[in-house]
């Protein structure tokens, strides 16, 4: 653990610094909880359960490796000096040895051998992992990946978000353990959910469940994203994971679940009128209204957010208006048409959006 705590060191130092120069932390509103962001996503420092299960195996296999690194290149090393050209060869060759059998069985016995280790390291943490037992109590959420963005379900909670994960912190003591269970799901082509600190990839595929979970031991905005190519806007299906204390989630929840506040001013409620005047009800739902559409994210409480447009760009009044004025500026390609909205109609619909919180 301790020489491979210094490779790890070494080869991702340059991470390391970076990480430990910028400690961010993002203000969450809504929530009224400071997080740390941990934005280099840097795999030498899992923080979850199954991540740590993962990098156990990895350095296990990278210093395997390392090891025939050094002796391949020692053995390279030691022959270009030892056998370098002197003064005193006669320049002729050498005598040729063919058909050893004795070197031919080593190099050909030792990688296997090498091999075979590396084969049941791997699929010995693969089957933990996939097999562990989840308990009955542990969170249960439904992920949907879709081009270019997720949808998220909490099927026992009755909330739907999209793009940000919200859960509970774990533990290492079992007496306290939080897990939480995700089935993944895929609405188009195939996308993998990848947030390196927390677990390793897993693909999501059309007409299959796949299942991942994840046990964080520390709050905090876990950066991740889509892992698999899937279409133009791939590099922009970005991914967060909120880890909350008990308390805070409970709060989540509660806000996610409250009902959505009507309209006040003239300018929300004309915004409200055109959002369902418009087509935007046939791709997005709100809370209990007529608007259900599944097709784009579902925006009963799209303020709660920090992003928009799957982490394309921050949440805030300008790129809201960005977005509904033509989602096409800020994502090129996005599955959400230009709605030709005129100024002063993107004025009065971003005001309804902002009461949804
Ligand atoms: C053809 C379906 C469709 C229509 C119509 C549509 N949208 Fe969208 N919308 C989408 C899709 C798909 C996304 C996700 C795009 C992405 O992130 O790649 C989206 C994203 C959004 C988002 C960002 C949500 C988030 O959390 O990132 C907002 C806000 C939004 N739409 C508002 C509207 C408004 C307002 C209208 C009507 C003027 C509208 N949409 C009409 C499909 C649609
Ligand atoms: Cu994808």
């Amino acid at each position: 653990m301790q020489s491979g705590r210094f490779f790890s060191k070494f080869v991702f130092g340059l991470t390391g610094l970076i990480t430990a120069l910028a400690p961010v932390v993002v203000h969450a509103e809504s929530i009224g909880a400071d997080y740390k962001v941990h934005r280099v996503a840097d795999m030498f420092q899992p923080l979850s359960r199954p991540a740590e299960m993962i990098h156990e195996g990895a350095l296990l296999v990278l210093l395997i490796c390392l090891g025939i690194f050094s002796v391949v290149t020692g053995l390279t090393i030691y022959i270009v000096v030892r056998f370098r050209r002197k003064e005193t060869d006669n320049d002729q060759e050498p005598p040729q040895i063919y058909g050893s059998s004795h070197i031919e069985m080593a190099w050909t016995v030792i990688p296997i051998l090498i091999t075979v280790v590396l084969i049941l390291v791997t699929s010995r943490t693969i089957g933990e992992i996939q097999n562990m037992k989840m308990p009955e109590d542990a969170l249960k959420v439904r992920v949907v990946g879709h081009q270019w963005w997720w949808e998220i379900h909490y099927p026992d909670l009755g909330v739907i978000t999209a793009n940000e994960l919200h859960i509970p912190v774990s533990s290492r003591d079992p007496e306290k353990a939080r897990p939480t269970h995700l089935l993944l799901q895929s609405a188009d082509v195939i996308h993998s959910f990848w947030v390196p600190q927390l677990a390793g990839k897993t693909d999501l595929i059309p007409n299959r469940t796949n299942e991942l979970w994840l046990e964080p031991y520390q709050t905090g905005v876990y950066l991740g994203n889509c892992a698999e190519y899937c279409g133009t806007q791939h590099a922009n299906m970005l991914l967060r994971v909120i880890v909350h204390t008990p308390e805070e989630f409970e709060r989540w929840v509660a806000q996610q679940k409250a009902p959505v506040p009507e309209p006040v001013t003239a300018q929300q409620i004309e915004g409200k009128r055109l959002f369902f005047a418009y087509s935007c009800m046939n791709c997005h739902k709100i809370g209990d209204t007529v608007a259900q559409g599944l097709f784009g994210p579902d925006l009963t409480k799209l303020m709660t957010r920090q992003t928009i447009g799957a982490g394309v760009a921050p949440l805030n009044h300008e790129t809201l208006w960005r977005w509904v004025r033509d989602p096409q500026d800020l994502k090129v390609g996005c599955l959400m048409p230009d709605m030709q909205l005129q100024k002063h109609e993107v004025d009065d619909v971003v005001a309804y959006l902002e009461t949804l919180k």
